[in-house]
């Protein structure tokens, strides 16, 4: 997992209304649209539940200790997408007592290894890398109006390509898996045909130049940078990249222009927020 530096997300705050327009002219939808399609909610009655529903951000020192802004940050996409946010004047174990006093309705908190979210009523656990690879995986379906059927390549096959996978599968979707760890690629084809029909539907890619060409989707979920060589963006390539640094060059974004979606923080926790409130 990689961890975020301030730099990566000190403007995030301020440019959330601009980050959504780009979102909607991309996808055809906003950020709460998308979180709301990554868990099959109804946006409308989502709406009402959101605007009571209260999440408390607590800033953890352990390991690496905090990093600058991104619990606000955190908070700041609460609010926009209309949550009651806050982030606790205390951290770690005084900030979850402080939560619990207050009786918020549910937590968010991150160190080193795990961003979770937790609502506090029905005690359900949201990660962070589920929650990113299945939002990331409902944006490129929202891309092109659906996927059913077409061939997507899931490039990066650890927690959020496993995310990713699971609700590219449950929209249609044919897998090509492909990890630079080629036996990740074979265990998340384990773990996603366990007991699931779907065998026919997943495939393992081990030459990627060679198949991307076949693939006009891809879920780019590895935490490289350049894993998509400008050669090889074609005209009707579409990308949604959870993957943090992007896996593609700035030259690479101008070819894409808007069949690329990306961002570090926020489709993510839109989709752990809207996760919480759901029963
Ligand atoms: O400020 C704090 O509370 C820090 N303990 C936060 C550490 C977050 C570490 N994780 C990351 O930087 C990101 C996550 C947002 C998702 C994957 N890596």
């Amino acid at each position: 997992m990689t961890r975020l530096i301030n730099n990566d997300i000190c403007e995030i705050s301020s440019r959330l209304n601009g980050y959504n327009r780009n979102l909607q002219s991309t996808t055809g939808h906003s950020l709460l649209e998308i979180a709301a399609r990554a868990y099959c909610a109804d946006e409308i009655k989502l709406t009402h539940q959101i605007k009571t529903f209260s999440i408390h951000v607590i800033p953890v020192t352990s390991g690496q200790g905090i990093i600058k802004n991104f619990s606000e940050t955190v908070c700041n996409i609460l609010k926009f997408l209309g949550f009651k946010a806050l982030v606790t004047i205390e951290s770690d174990t005084f900030g979850l007592a402080s939560a619990l006093e207050k009786k918020a309705d549910a937590i968010m908190m991150a160190d080193d290894e795990r961003f979770i979210g937790v609502n506090l009523n029905t005690r359900k656990v949201t990660d962070n890398s589920d929650a990113t690879g299945r939002i990331f995986a409902a944006a490129l379906s929202l891309m092109n109006g659906g996927i059913r059927d077409a061939n997507v390549m899931v490039m990066g096959c650890g927690p959020v390509g496993e995310g990713a996978a699971k609700k590219l599968l449950g929209l249609g979707a044919r897998l090509s898996l492909y990890d630079s760890d080629l036996p990740m690629a074979y265990s998340l084809k384990e773990k996603l045909t366990n007991g699931l029909v779907g065998q026919s539907r997943i495939q393992i890619v081990d030459d990627f130049a060679s198949h991307v060409l076949k693939c006009p989707y891809i879920l780019e979920a590895t935490p490289s940078e350049e894993t998509i060589p400008d050669e090889l963006i074609s005209d009707h390539l579409r990308v949604s990249a959870p993957g943090v640094p992007l896996g593609i060059s700035k030259n690479g974004r101008k070819i894409l222009k808007n069949r690329l979606v990306h961002d570090k923080l926020e489709l993510g926790v839109a989709a752990m927020a809207v996760n919480l409130v759901l029963n």
